[in-house]
């Protein structure tokens, strides 16, 4: 058996920095998840070959599996990916209905791009490969290659929310979009709920609906536990710390709830002055589609409210807020993680939410405060669960943290922690292959 993977990134791209090729690694957990995969099992990796010098690796031998680029023009780059998928598909799939910005010119482009994959697929794929195409911006390709005649088992994993059959109506181009997802064996969603959605979105499109419930599962992403426990055991993370430690790492994306939680610390820091100079909140923000319209406002928003906060509240001696706007490296993120006492993420909505993960198989002694409307929470009872609407709510959620006696800490940490050991990464490909191989 061998894999054909899809994704839009790809696992890695090369830059040029100062005249030399530099090899720079998508970081994030679903890259790492996949290549895992890949590296287990052996296929060729589908991707859009987006860095500067990427045009020089088109076909990338890795050993156990190989890495096919496709290229784009800037036009194409801006219709499929900055507009189609981040500034229509992305908000509708979050729920933002005054962030879309619909063209129809847009959607040709989508379309082109997506062909463009699935000819790549046709192209290399062999009867018995297992297709596997992920997320948001390729939901064409599956359709498109059944138009072509390809029977292979094939696998469609949706990494971010699916919403109501009410709101997805929305989208002009839904019959398209949902029958195309349809024709695949297998289509994998993060949660329950997400799966109910797409049933109901799939009847409203095509008036059936037993036919499709077979085919759709609710399998969470996991992530590499054991990358986190022998990071751990190395010893060379502990601080010690006067005051308690608040963090958090998101994209600068509006879905995440960024200035609302900054908001909220202002809540707690005015209601409660006794906390005055005994935590300090590390806020991080990874720079992300610095091209999209309303991205670089929500960047000042966001700024300004810190300063705010900071020039209401911090001394020379202390800030409430440090504020960082970079990407950290996995060893500087590890540290962060393990040194938090509590780790604050408040999305509006997220499709599941690995940072949530993450920090649960670092911390020793950390509680976890997470959104409600993150996928994880659905399967993180022992969490601190929060509504990110009500800034009040998360200063209170803040506080039950901070003040929770360690023993009962340690209690619902146990528990999430035996969830994410269970549910890995190798849990995850597992079941997700288990799908369409008997
Ligand atoms: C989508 C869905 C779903 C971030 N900044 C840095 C860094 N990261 C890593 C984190 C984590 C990943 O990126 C972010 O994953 P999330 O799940 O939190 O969010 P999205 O990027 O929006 O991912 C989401 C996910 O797909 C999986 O299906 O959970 O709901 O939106 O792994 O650690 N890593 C490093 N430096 C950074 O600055 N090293």
């Amino acid at each position: 058996m061998s894999i054909i993977m899809a994704t839009s990134r790809g696992p890695h791209s090369y830059e040029r920095i100062k005249d030399k090729h530099v090899k720079r690694e998508n970081v994030g957990g679903v890259a790492t998840g996949l290549k895992n995969v890949m590296e287990n099992v052996g296929g060729k990796w589908v991707c859009w070959g987006d860095g500067a010098m990427d045009s020089g690796f088109q076909h990338e031998n890795m050993g156990n599996y190989s890495i096919d680029r496709i290229f784009l023009t800037q036009k194409e780059k801006r219709g499929y990916y900055d507009e189609y998928s981040n500034s229509i598909l992305w908000p509708l799939f979050h729920y933002f209905r005054e962030k879309i910005q619909y063209n129809s010119r847009s959607f040709t482009f989508y379309e082109s791009v997506n062909r463009k994959f699935a000819a790549e697929i046709i192209n290399i794929c062999k009867p018995e490969d297992i297709l596997w195409i992920h997320d948001y911006q390729l939901s064409l390709v599956p359709g498109m290659l059944r138009d072509s005649g390809l029977m292979n088992r094939m696998i469609f994993t949706w990494h971010i929310p699916w919403i109501s059959g009410e709101f997805f109506s929305i989208l002009p181009e839904r019959d398209r979009v949902i029958r195309s997802i349809a024709s695949a064996d297998s289509i994998t969603f993060h949660t329950h709920e997400y799966c109910t959605n797409f049933t109901s979105s799939y009847a409203r499109s095509t008036g059936m609906r037993d036919d499709i419930k077979r085919k759709v599962h609710a399998i969470p992403i996991g992530i590499n536990y054991r990358k986190f426990n022998d990071f751990r055991k190395s010893g060379s993370l502990r601080k010690e710390q006067k005051k308690s430690i608040v963090f958090s790492i998101d994209r600068l994306d509006y879905t995440k709830g960024l200035v609302k939680r900054v908001r909220a610390i202002e809540t707690f820091v005015r209601k409660y002055p006794e906390y005055r100079e005994k935590f300090t909140f590390i806020m991080v923000v990874t720079p992300s589609r610095a091209n999209i319209r309303g991205y670089d406002e929500l960047k000042n928003d966001l700024e300004m409210n810190i300063g705010r906060v900071n020039g209401l509240y911090g001394s020379i001696s202390w800030m409430p807020i440090i504020y960082m706007y970079r990407k950290l490296t996995q060893s500087q993120l590890m540290n962060y993680y393990y040194n938090a006492d509590v780790a604050l993420i408040t999305p509006l909505k997220d499709g599941l939410n690995l940072v949530a993960e993450e920090f649960v198989a670092a911390t020793e002694k950390g509680a976890l405060v997470i959104s409600e409307f993150a996928g994880i929470a659905d399967y993180l009872p022992d969490s601190i669960k929060v509504n990110p609407n009500s800034i009040e709510e998360i200063s209170e959620k803040l506080k039950v943290a901070l003040d929770m006696p360690q023993e009962e800490k340690l209690k619902r940490l146990k528990a999430m922690k035996e969830f994410v050991i269970k549910h890995d990464d190798r849990w995850w490909a597992k079941k997700v292959l288990g799908t369409v191989i008997p």
